[in-house]
């Protein structure tokens, strides 16, 4: 059972059909601020991300590019694992479906299904997307075809193996609905849980966990001649990461997951699917599931099969990695769509990264050195640094809520409020009569930089680094979090202790 003290959040784990987008990197990244977040405040985290690597989608991609489906997975599994490093992704694990632990753990998995007599054959014939890897009613169809891809779903008729998720739709409602239930799980945001809730009352039909004709997947424990469908082995990351079936221990200690983290688009297996099938296997449910909405492009999906994509690398390239971490975060609310513009991009650099943010830093780094021989400056005054360790609070919430772009507008509060100090207090008009009063501001704007610098980490952890060392540390910056978190009033800087300014943080576009 997993504790307070302890955070599994996960990612979903992207398909290998295509290199990374923004669209992978906006919940990776919202994952790892998270993550951060958790491990400043003093919780053992255990951040999941990976890959999905079986399938007909997979399969058709390897063909394509007239490769084995290894080794094509291989390369592609390699470009998400390099693209996270480049965008200073934190996560403590990166599974991949093809690993043989994970097959351990989908065929264990299922064997206690079938065991349960939860399993039957039949005879289904349906609609499927190979690019969505689901199969589709008449109903969900528009104009016949894929409401996310706008292609026509091919006519599948097999002989698979189902799974009973009928039986589980009253339990299903009751803990999604009844706080009290003990198996109670939360969906956010929450015009999507009712939409989960409405769905689960409609007609729910039991889902085929098998093809009889793809190969390029999980065979099944009692069946080989058949392979798992595909989302069901991906489902089964999220446990295959915390050791199950092998390591018990392990898998006590983490499991149920706190959050998992995903878009709309996949909603309905992380909140219908997987927990019905984790009660078919007598195991606790994740405690939270949370979509978030669609970065669009000129109102269209961003999406391969749509070939309108933009890469991490091209922003990173603009922006730089806090650059880009902070732009896709701030664009619009988690939960909401968004129009991705690069337009407002540039806006939203220039004003809040290279003039709010990178200019108070230069500024005030510079006015040390000018004014108070480069080191910090003494002096008793702690307003300022109240006055912004106040603004910062609201984050607190923010962050429990993942209202990401709020807790963003209000570190730039923080930001706002050192700036307008400095220009009233105009140290560099205070230094020709008083330089003692100059070095009490300059304290305080030293102090209160200090305190920013906490809050931006999760967000902004080369920013955040970057700011530490400025101010003259040059201990582990990583050393320090919990501490601050539960008495931000300890915040402190010694005196006499050299700055070292660094190079401009953002420049302006
Ligand atoms: O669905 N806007 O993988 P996937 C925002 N393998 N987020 C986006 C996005 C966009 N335009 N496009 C993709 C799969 N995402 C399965 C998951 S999990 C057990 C298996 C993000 O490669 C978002 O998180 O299609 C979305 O849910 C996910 O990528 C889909 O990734």
């Amino acid at each position: 059972m997993s504790t307070p003290d302890r955070f599994f959040i996960s990612t979903p784990i992207y398909y290998v059909n295509d290199v990374p987008h923004i669209g992978h990197a906006y919940t990776t990244i919202a994952a790892d601020v998270l993550a951060r977040w958790n491990r400043l405040n003093g919780r053992e985290v255990f951040f999941l991300t990976g890959t999905d690597e079986h399938g007909a989608k997979i399969d058709q991609a390897a063909a394509a590019h007239n490769r084995d489906p290894q080794s094509y997975c291989d390369e592609v599994a390699g470009q998400f694992q390099a693209a996270w490093k480049s965008l200073n992704i934190s996560n403590d694990a990166f599974i991949r479906t093809t690993s043989p632990a994970h097959l351990r753990c989908v065929q264990a998995f299922l064997r206690v299904l079938w065991d349960k007599g939860l399993i039957f054959k039949a005879s289904y014939s349906g609609k499927y997307c190979v690019q969505c890897e689901r199969f589709y009613t008449d109903d969900e169809l528009v104009n016949g075809l894929c409401p996310d891809h706008h292609t026509p779903p091919e006519v599948q008729q097999e002989d698979n193996y189902f799974f009973r998720l009928s039986a589980f739709k009253d339990q299903l409602i009751a803990a999604i609905e009844d706080p009290d239930h003990p198996q109670h799980f939360e969906i956010y945001p929450r015009e999507r849980r009712n939409e989960m809730l409405g769905k689960l009352r409609g007609d729910i039909n039991d889902v085929s966990i098998s093809r009889a004709t793809l190969t390029w997947g999980i065979p099944l424990p009692w069946d080989r001649s058949q392979t798992t469908y595909v989302w069901v082995d991906a489902l089964l990351n999220y446990l295959t990461a915390v050791g199950y079936p092998d390591d018990k221990a392990r898998v006590d200690a983490w499991w149920p997951a706190d959050l998992h983290l995903m878009a709309k688009d996949i909603l309905w297996f992380h909140a219908i699917i997987w927990p019905a099938l984790l009660m078919a296997a007598g195991l606790p449910l994740p405690k939270k599931i949370f979509a978030h909405g669609f970065f669009t492009l000129g109102g269209q999906k961003m999406s391969k099969s749509l070939g309108n994509v933009v890469r991490p690398a091209e922003l990173i390239g603009e922006y730089g990695v806090d650059g880009t971490r902070y732009l896709l975060l701030s664009a619009f609310p988690f939960g909401a769509d968004g129009d991705f513009s690069p337009e407002n991009l540039k806006v939203g650099f220039n004003a809040a990264l290279a003039n709010d943010l990178g200019n108070l830093v230069a500024r005030s780094l510079n006015m040390i050195e000018k004014y108070c021989e480069g080191k910090i400056p003494a002096g008793d005054k702690r307003e300022l640094l109240d006055q912004v360790l106040k603004d910062l609070e609201p984050m607190e919430t923010q962050m429990d809520h993942l209202q990401f772009h709020l807790a963003l507008t209000t570190i730039l509060a923080g930001v706002d409020r050192v700036n307008r100090y400095i220009e009233t207090k105009a140290p560099w008009k205070l230094v020709k009569t008083s330089l003692p009063e100059t070095a009490e501001v300059l304290r305080e704007v030293a102090l209160s930089l200090k305190a920013i610098m906490f809050y931006l980490r999760p967000f902004m952890p080369d920013t955040a680094r970057s700011i530490y060392e400025q101010l003259g540390h040059s201990d582990d910056f990583y050393t320090h979090g919990k501490e601050f978190f539960l008495n931000p009033q300890a915040v402190d800087l010694p005196l006499g202790q050299a700055i070292h300014k660094g190079p401009v943080l953002f420049p302006r576009k």
